[in-house]
């Protein structure tokens, strides 16, 4: 208790008081509660503000809390337990779900769908005594909204990012408090940015498609998923600088095996059909995807058109790249796509992760 630390004025506040939150008082951890339970050396918690000119009539409120029990099964019949965030329902104000623990998590977290343009607001609510932030990652709305607890704040009690997106195409939403821990846990999702006519073409004045598959690869080192959220604040060394993943998985769904069939995954569709693929690098290795001999055009990369599209069979990526990709396949058959997820200095292939597109 009585730890002091920096507020946004410059000047020193205890740590019990400014718990509440951005968004009024929440009561939360009951202030001092909170205190020191939250993680003793943690160091990001400048006092919360609002974000200025909030809209009072947002196009889209995303109400998001946390879940950091959420157990996944892997092929070999092991169970790591991941971290994400709960969809709390639509609608703001209210400041419902006091509790914050409503619903249950998912790993990946619940996507976000909005269309070019429209005013989005998303809520976090953090009630334990803990910190997490919510980053959308290529969107860019100013520091208060961005979600980097390094040069903004981590979160405590409620808060609502404001943004608006300017340009179609695939990003994703991640945790970016304890960022090497907290994305690893799998506290991310999808965030699809629609054109301003909605799904259907890649970005405005772009290739049309007529189904899609959103791939997020990631590899995961199970042996870090017993930490708790602050592991590695106080400076200690808890292994975050070693990452020897052990599996290998595509949106939530293990690569070895159940990725090949899972039909949130894996792709059926029809000769002349035009498939969308929306490739997220989720993981902190570099990556090759190969689309089992089908080649692919690429049309965007990091939520913007390319200014020349070009086609491609396999692609490298690293770490948070997006690719958006149009395949359109000529005959039938099956095609595995593999990915393999590389050391990061030595490039050996550490695992493959895989599904399957079938051509009908
Ligand atoms: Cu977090």
């Amino acid at each position: 208790m009585g730890r002091r630390r920096r507020s946004s004025s410059g000047d020193s506040t205890s740590t019990d008081t400014s718990m509440g939150g951005g968004g009024g008082d929440m009561g939360g951890d009951g202030g001092g509660g909170g205190g020191m339970g939250m993680g003793a050396c943690y160091v990001y918690p400048i006092r919360q503000a609002e974000v200025p000119a909030l809209d009072p009539d947002p196009d889209v409120v995303y109400r998001r809390g946390i879940d950091m029990t959420i157990p996944m099964t892997m092929d070999d019949g092991r169970t790591v337990n991941m971290w994400g965030f709960t969809d709390l329902g639509a609608g703001g104000g209210g400041m419902g779900g006091m509790g914050g623990m409503g619903g249950s998590g998912t790993f990946p977290s619940p996507a976000m769908r909005v269309r070019q343009g429209q005013v989005v607001q998303t809520q976090l609510q953090v009630d334990m005594m803990m910190f997490h932030t919510i980053h959308h990652h290529g969107i860019e709305p100013e520091y208060r909204s961005d979600g980097v607890g390094h040069i903004s704040w981590d979160v405590n009690g409620m808060y609502t990012y404001q943004w608006r997106p300017m340009s179609a195409g695939t990003y994703f939403y991640h945790c970016h408090t304890n960022t090497v821990l907290h994305a690893e846990m799998g506290m991310y999702g999808a965030l699809i940015v629609d054109p301003p006519d909605g799904p259907g073409r890649a970005f405005e004045g772009g290739p049309s498609y007529d189904l899609e598959a959103i791939w997020a690869v990631d590899e995961i080192d199970s042996s870090w998923h017993g930490l708790s959220w602050e592991a590695g604040t106080c400076g200690g060394d808890v292994g975050l600088n070693e990452l020897n993943p052990d599996y290998f998985i595509i949106t939530g769904v293990d690569g070895a095996q159940s990725a090949l069939s899972h039909p949130g995954v894996a792709v059926s569709m029809n000769v002349g059909q035009r498939l969308l693929v929306r490739y997220i690098c989720a993981g902190y290795l570099p990556q090759q995807i190969r689309f089992g001999g089908l080649e692919a055009e690429v049309v965007a990369s990091d939520g913007r058109p390319l200014p020349r599209s070009f086609r491609a069979t396999q692609l490298d990526a690293v770490s948070a790249e997006r690719y958006d990709c149009i395949i359109r396949p000529t005959r039938s058959g099956v095609h595995t796509v593999e990915i393999d997820i590389k050391h990061w200095i030595t490039g050996e292939v550490l695992g493959t992760a895989r599904t399957r597109i079938t051509v009908n």
